[in-house]
Formats: C-alpha cells, sequence, structure tokens
C-alpha cells in the first residue's frame, strides 16, 4: 500500500452529531424516547439539536478536508431513511445523505459509512428490538435500501458499529436503552442476531456486486490478566468468550466460535434461538476487513466469591461510581495502579492498540484493519482566544498512533485511522460535558465551530506520515 492511499480521517455517529431528530419525514428513534421520557437518562442531555451537523455538514467537511483528512466515517440514522423501521423509504432521508455522500466527493475525502450505530428505530424497538429475530431481515433490508441509494460512491461500508459494546450497555450495565440490568441472556441474544444481521447484510451487498468493501467495527476488547491471578488461563478463555469471539468469529472465519454453545449451556445461558441454518449465512457473510475502535483493555482477576455485579460512571467527575464488572464464578475488571484513568473511570492504555493488532493477526491472519476510533474524553474551556488547548488529548492520541505505527512496522496490515470525533457532539448518556472533538462546538452560540490545538497537531502528523 502506498503512504498516500492510508485513509486519516474522523468519526461521528448519526444520532450523536445530526440534530434535526424531527425534520424532513425523520421517524422516531429508541434513542428519542429514551432521551426525552426515560428517567434513566441521568443527565438530561438528547440528540434534538447536538451540534445539528445536519445543517453544518459542508462546514464540517470542508474543515476536515483542510485539515489534511481524507476520509469522514459516519453512520446513517434508520429511522431518517425507513422512518418505521421497514416498508417506506423517506425520500427526504435519502437526499440529505446523498448531500453528504457529494460533499465528501466534492472535497476529495473518502466516505466510510456505517449502517447501524446504536440508534434503532422506535417501531423496531417496540418489537423486542435485538432480542427479536426479525431484525435480522429487517436489517437486511435496510441495507439494501442503502447499497443501491449510496453504493454507486460509496465504497466502504460498515454493518454495525461495536455490536458487543452495544449489547453490553443495553444489556447488562443497563445505562442504553432498553435498560437491562446483567440480563446475560437477552446479551448473548442481541450480539447473535448482530452477527447474523451483519452476515446477512455483507450477503446482500456481494449479490449486488458494487465493487466496493465490508466490513464491521468491533471495540477493541484486549484482555489482559492481572498478576497473582489464580486460573490466568481459564478467566482469560471466559473474557474473550464474552467479549470477543461471538463477534470476530463470525464475522472474520463466519462461524461461532467452536467453545462458545457448551460454555453457554454449561453456564445456563439460553441458546434455544441457535438454528442449524445460521451456520449457512454466517459462512454467507464473512467480512473484508475488520474496524477497530480503540479506547482500552480489560485487565481482569478471578471473581468466585461474591455477587455479580456492574459498574458505570456516566456523570464523570461529579460521580464516585467507578467502572467495571464483577461475575460470580468468572471474573471481576481490576485496576493496573500504574496507568492513569480519564474522569469517567476509563483506563488510559495507549499499549493496547499494539496488543490488539497483534492479537487479531496471530488470531486471525492478515485481515486489512482500519482503525476506526481513537480518542480522548474530556472536559474543556477555551482559552482568551476562544481556543482549546488540548494537549492531554494530543499526547494521548500520539501514544496511540505510534503503538499503531509499530505494530504496522511489524507487518500488521492497517488501512486507516480515524479520530474520535471529529467535532463535538453527544456522548451517550454522558451528554455534552465530556468532550471528545478535534473541533470545538460552542453550543451556547448557535453551534459554532472552533479547531482545537489538536486540529491543527493531528494535520501536521497526517502531513509527515505523507512525506
Ligand atoms: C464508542 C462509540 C462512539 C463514542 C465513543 C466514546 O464506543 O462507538 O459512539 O461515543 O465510544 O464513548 P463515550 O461517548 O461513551 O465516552
Amino acid at each position: 500500500m502506498q503512504k498516500s492511499e492510508f485513509l486519516w480521517g474522523s468519526a461521528t455517529a448519526s444520532y450523536q452529531c445530526e440534530g434535526a431528530w424531527n425534520l424532513d419525514g425523520k421517524g422516531v428513534g429508541e434513542w428519542d424516547v429514551f432521551s426525552h421520557e426515560s428517567p434513566l437518562n441521568i443527565n438530561g442531555a438528547t440528540g434534538d439539536v447536538s451540534c445539528d451537523f445536519y445543517h453544518h455538514y459542508q462546514e464540517d467537511i470542508q474543515m476536515l478536508k483542510a485539515g489534511g483528512q481524507n476520509s469522514y466515517r459516519f453512520s446513517l440514522s434508520w429511522c431518517r431513511i425507513l422512518p418505521e423501521g421497514r416498508g417506506r423509504v423517506n425520500e427526504e432521508g435519502i437526499a440529505f445523505y446523498n448531500r453528504v455522500i457529494d460533499c465528501c466527493l466534492e472535497n476529495g475525502v473518502v466516505p466510510n459509512v456505517t449502517l447501524f450505530h446504536y440508534d434503532l428505530p422506535q417501531a423496531l424497538a417496540a418489537q423486542s428490538g435485538w432480542a427479536n429475530r426479525e431484525i435480522v431481515e429487517a436489517f437486511a433490508e435496510y441495507a439494501e435500501v442503502c447499497f443501491k441509494a449510496f453504493g454507486d460512491r460509496v465504497k466502504l461500508w460498515v454493518t454495525i458499529n461495536e455490536p458487543k459494546y452495544y449489547a453490553y450497555c443495553s444489556n447488562i450495565v443497563g445505562n442504553y436503552p432498553p435498560n437491562h440490568k446483567l440480563d446475560f441472556d437477552r446479551y448473548f441474544k442481541t450480539l447473535y442476531h448482530e452477527a447474523l444481521a451483519s452476515a446477512k447484510a455483507v450477503a446482500v451487498y456481494r449479490k449486488l456486486h458494487q465493487d466496493g468493501r465490508i466490513g464491521i467495527v468491533h471495540d477493541s476488547s484486549n484482555v489482559e490478566v492481572a498478576p497473582q491471578t489464580k486460573h490466568p488461563q481459564r478467566i482469560r478463555m471466559i473474557a474473550d468468550l464474552f467479549y470477543n469471539k461471538l463477534i470476530l468469529d463470525c464475522a472474520i472465519k463466519g462461524e461461532l466460535p467452536g467453545a462458545l454453545l457448551p460454555w453457554l449451556n454449561e453456564n445456563g445461558i439460553d441458546t434455544s434461538y441457535v438454528r442449524f441454518e445460521d451456520s449457512l449465512t454466517l459462512a454467507e457473510g464473512k467480512v473484508d476487513f475488520l474496524g477497530l475502535n480503540v479506547y482500552n483493555r480489560f485487565y481482569i482477576t478471578d471473581y468466585s466469591e461474591g455477587e455479580t455485579e456492574v459498574f458505570h460512571n456516566n456523570r464523570g467527575a461529579g460521580s464516585a461510581a467507578k467502572e467495571g464488572i464483577r461475575i460470580k464464578n468468572w471474573y471481576e475488571t481490576t485496576i493496573d495502579p500504574s496507568t492513569k484513568r480519564n474522569l469517567w473511570g476509563r483506563e488510559i492504555y495507549p499499549r493496547c492498540m499494539l496488543n490488539t493488532l497483534r492479537e487479531i493477526r496471530e488470531r486471525y491472519g492478515d485481515i486489512d484493519i482500519y482503525i476506526t476510533e481513537n480518542g480522548h474524553g474530556c472536559y474543556e474551556t477555551p482559552d482568551e482566544n476562544g481556543v482549546v488547548q488540548d494537549d492531554e488529548r494530543i499526547e494521548m492520541m500520539q501514544g496511540y498512533i505510534d503503538y499503531m505505527f509499530r505494530a504496522m512496522e511489524e507487518g500488521c496490515p492497517v488501512r486507516g485511522y480515524y479520530a474520535w470525533s471529529t467535532m463535538d457532539l453527544y456522548s451517550w448518556v454522558n451528554g455534552y460535558e465530556k468532550r471528545y472533538g478535534l473541533v470545538r462546538v460552542d453550543f451556547e452560540d448557535n453551534c459554532r465551530r472552533i479547531p482545537k490545538k489538536s486540529y491543527g497537531w493531528y494535520k501536521q502528523l497526517i502531513e509527515d506520515f505523507q512525506k
């Protein structure tokens, strides 16, 4: 691969940035209902307006280009395109994404488009969402509408963003809709249906012969076992099955991990929905590439006594809540005293970039990889000139990127890197105080955009790489 072919970009997701939640025929999404009505929306923030990408997309794409970036990763809102989740197509939704895609191409920016990034149409959520097998067909239909509408210009597709993290927050932590807590049956069922839906969409894409590439995005969940753990191999195997293997084996190898069903049965977890013919669906739906969102690792140790519990901090600095999980007879996440954490309790661990890339290569061979997200969330105050001097973000991202370069030197086929996020936007349940953007958004002043120090740093890094 030529250096000039490497994709350097940044990423957003529809619900987190578009706003325009009820404009131009958009249907209602699960997150609209949650953010408007649920007492579990603890920060009270919604994506109703967010940074109003719907009306600022030209400015955002031009700014991305001016920052030296040659690709933009974004997602489509399922209910903007199919307001009821299935059936009727909203032509105004199609027209909006046509404008966004054309604007990318006019600016020499490669669109990297995700079909599903957490925002399920409410009509489908009301029928048990991802826990209902019907979703698999519904997703394949939606994918076909998108491929036919945009596939002449979009050549890089992602089926689902972070199937695992979405299933985890919706069914184990309970902070994402539909807010089930510690529901292991529903967690695995959701993941299984996501794996099948992704495979079906890949098969639809191949059938249409559109001459592009299609992948899936996994939130990299590299497992490391703490010293003094009594059963390191056993708990590593369990944590890998829990976090990684279902999605990765299905998407890359086209099959369920061999150990999965016996292990679920042994643990009394429902598998009655698994059908023999699904193995054919998975075999026909292998991806062309893997996207990895790289933020942290899972640092674990034994846990045999005490109850199963989960902790999450969606309030940041104002909260004493921890981050982690304890699963009886499996393992618990623990703290490595030598590393730092952000104010939401997440470990900052740049080396997980290298460890993840090595592990994927060892397990799955030379599948092409895009780092589809990497970034740093923090509270920010602009200086007297209105500019955010986000040295902390720069230092952190540089650390992860250096480890990415090291993996590439070892031969790991990384094809692109996307910063999370293009500009400040809604952070799921955390609201707007936790900022990730390379560009600041002044939510109090008509969503005015002001590049941060990291925007210039990223531009320079890209230029240096391309020399
Ligand atoms: C990833 C999601 C993104 C984004 C990011 C930061 O898991 O794909 O949508 O939100 O994490 O997460 P948060 O905003 O919760 O800090």
